[in-house]
């Protein structure tokens, strides 16, 4: 048997199992000394931050919210393909399979040492996946290799095999169980009600067209839009968060979350809005926010002659840089939000905290699991997303979006179109709709909660049978009108007008 190796299928499976012991392995150390060291894990975040922007745009715009699964995913494929080729390469001698554990080993180490959010001993869990990975493939490969009694041989090999998996398999529990340890549930729910000491204003009823398509005024969390950077979400404690403000401030301060909750908290009704959000796209979302308002903390800090960008930091090392003049503005209303709908935040939202700052998109402003700011220059720092070919300032533009009619439906009688717009921070002055290129019509708006929020519209259309297209735009209270220039997202947001076409019966 040694002079032909072992059987395809023998070789495959050790290729397999020998990447499932290392995978297993690493995620065992990594429940200990940091989730995010888990090498799949660490592989796939760096993937996202070094990942050309053109890419992860193209994952965001294709894959919408399911883009961090079929990385996840993609990965699963690639790893399977190359165990099994590397496998049926060492049918004679496992050097292959060795030379690709160590590879494969490797790439996970410099993973780990690029996480921001990871200590030095996160190194700890690629390093226990290329010893696993080396010995169990070397060892498996022994056992099926051996020359002197081919039956008992492939008895030992089978039993070897088991155990493997079995070992494995336990291996990832214990790693998944320990890293569960930081029971962040548990800390969230232990938070109770944060009852604001000024609630929002209630939100009329007329303040959307539900009933006729438009999204509900408030998002509930669980569709409230989702986009970051996180693979796996930053488990953060609330008895175990702190956040510092320092730089360029007369006297640093470093808050807990008990500290921020005993304040006078206050509601407030924001939409917020992602900058990848296409004209007509889902991006965009509203929610009560109950927190500390961020002026106050910067003005308790002090704010020094010569700061222009408050630089936030997310626990897993996501930064955003704000214009200090647009978050001290008195009327601007940005948060340390530590709630959302009447809940303390949901973990993929930021919990324990996070910052809302209305009129900007999220990239420059809403920095969730947030535990530094940082007063200082744009000169001297760059944000997450600045060398990624997106811009320095990007306040929100006036946008509006249809809702119905849906794309190429058909509709048989009165046609009532609906949609949303918005113009944060000023409000939304009229929104516009034309059919066909005919004119301009003035939509009836609901009614205004905030300038800080959407607005939804409504107009009756009276059609003949056949194709139609209709058109929407916006002008804000300064009096600009949403231009019908088509701008891509990239790199300060989409501009242009949305237009739907669709059928009368
Ligand atoms: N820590 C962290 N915060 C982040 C991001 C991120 O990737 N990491 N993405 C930002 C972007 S681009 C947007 S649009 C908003 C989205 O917030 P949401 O997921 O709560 O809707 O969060 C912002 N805050
Ligand atoms: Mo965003």
């Amino acid at each position: 048997m040694s002079n032909q190796g072992v059987t395809r299928a023998t070789a495959a499976l050790i290729g397999i199992l020998g990447v499932a012991a290392a995978l297993a392995a690493g995620h065992l150390v990594a429940g200990v000394v940091g989730p995010s060291a888990s090498p799949f894990l660490a592989v796939g975040n760096t993937a996202i931050d070094l990942a050309p922007s053109a890419l992860k745009d193209f994952a965001v715009r294709t894959f919408g919210t399911y883009d961090k699964l079929v990385l996840l995913l993609g990965m699963a494929v690639v790893l399977l393909v190359a165990a099994v080729a590397a496998g049926l390469l060492s049918r004679r001698s496992p050097l292959p399979g060795t030379v690709l554990a160590v590879v494969l080993g490797l790439l996970g180490v410099g993973a780990a040492l690029h996480r921001p959010d990871l200590g030095q001993l996160g190194v700890l869990a690629p390093v226990a996946a290329l010893v696993a990975g080396v010995v169990v493939f070397r060892w498996l490969h022994a056992k099926a290799l051996d020359p002197i009694d081919p039956a008992a041989g492939r008895r030992a090999f089978l039993i070897a095999s088991g155990a493997t998996a079995a070992g494995a398999g336990l291996a990832a529990l214990v790693g998944r169980f320990a890293g569960g340890r930081v029971d962040v549930e548990a800390s969230r729910g232990a938070v109770g009600a944060l009852e604001p000491a000024s609630p929002a204003p209630p939100v009329p009823p007329g303040a959307d067209f539900a009933a006729e398509g438009t999204p509900t005024f408030i998002t509930p969390n669980a569709d409230f839009y989702r986009i970051d950077t996180a693979l796996s979400v930053p488990r953060v404690r609330a008895e175990d968060w702190a956040l510092r403000v320092h730089g360029l401030v007369d006297r640093e301060l470093t808050l807990r979350y008990d500290d921020l909750r005993r304040r006078d908290l206050v509601e407030r009704t924001i939409t917020m809005v992602c900058v990848s959000n296409e004209v007509g796209g889902p991006y965009i979302s509203t929610a009560n926010f109950v927190g500390v308002p961020l002026r106050d903390v910067l003005l308790e800090a002090g704010v020094r002659e010569g700061a222009d960008q408050l630089f936030s930091t997310s626990a897993d090392g996501w930064t955003a840089g704000s214009p200090v003049d647009v978050v001290l503005e008195e009327d601007r209303g940005a948060l340390i939000a530590l709630g959302m709908n009447g809940e303390p935040l949901p973990l993929e939202h930021g919990f324990p905290a996070r910052l809302v700052v209305p009129g900007l998109y999220g990239y420059v402003s809403a920095t969730k699991w947030v535990v530094d700011l940082e007063l200082t220059t744009f000169e001297a720092r760059r944000g997450y997303w600045l060398d990624r070919g997106w811009a320095r300032r990007a306040p929100v533009k006036v946008m509006s979006r249809i809702d119905r009619p849906a794309v190429r439906s058909a509709v048989s009688g009165r046609v009532v179109a609906t949609g949303v717009a918005w113009a944060q921070p000023t409000g939304v002055e009229r929104v516009e709709v034309r059919v066909d290129n005919g004119p301009w019509r003035t939509a009836t708006l609901s009614d205004e909660v905030n300038g800080s929020t959407w607005r939804m519209w409504r107009v009756e259309l009276d059609l003949p049978p056949g194709g139609h297209t209709v058109e929407s735009r916006a002008t804000d209270r300064a009096g600009s009108t949403q231009p019908q220039a088509r701008l891509a997202p990239a790199p300060d947001g989409a501009t242009g007008w949305h237009s739907v076409f669709f059928t009368v019966r």
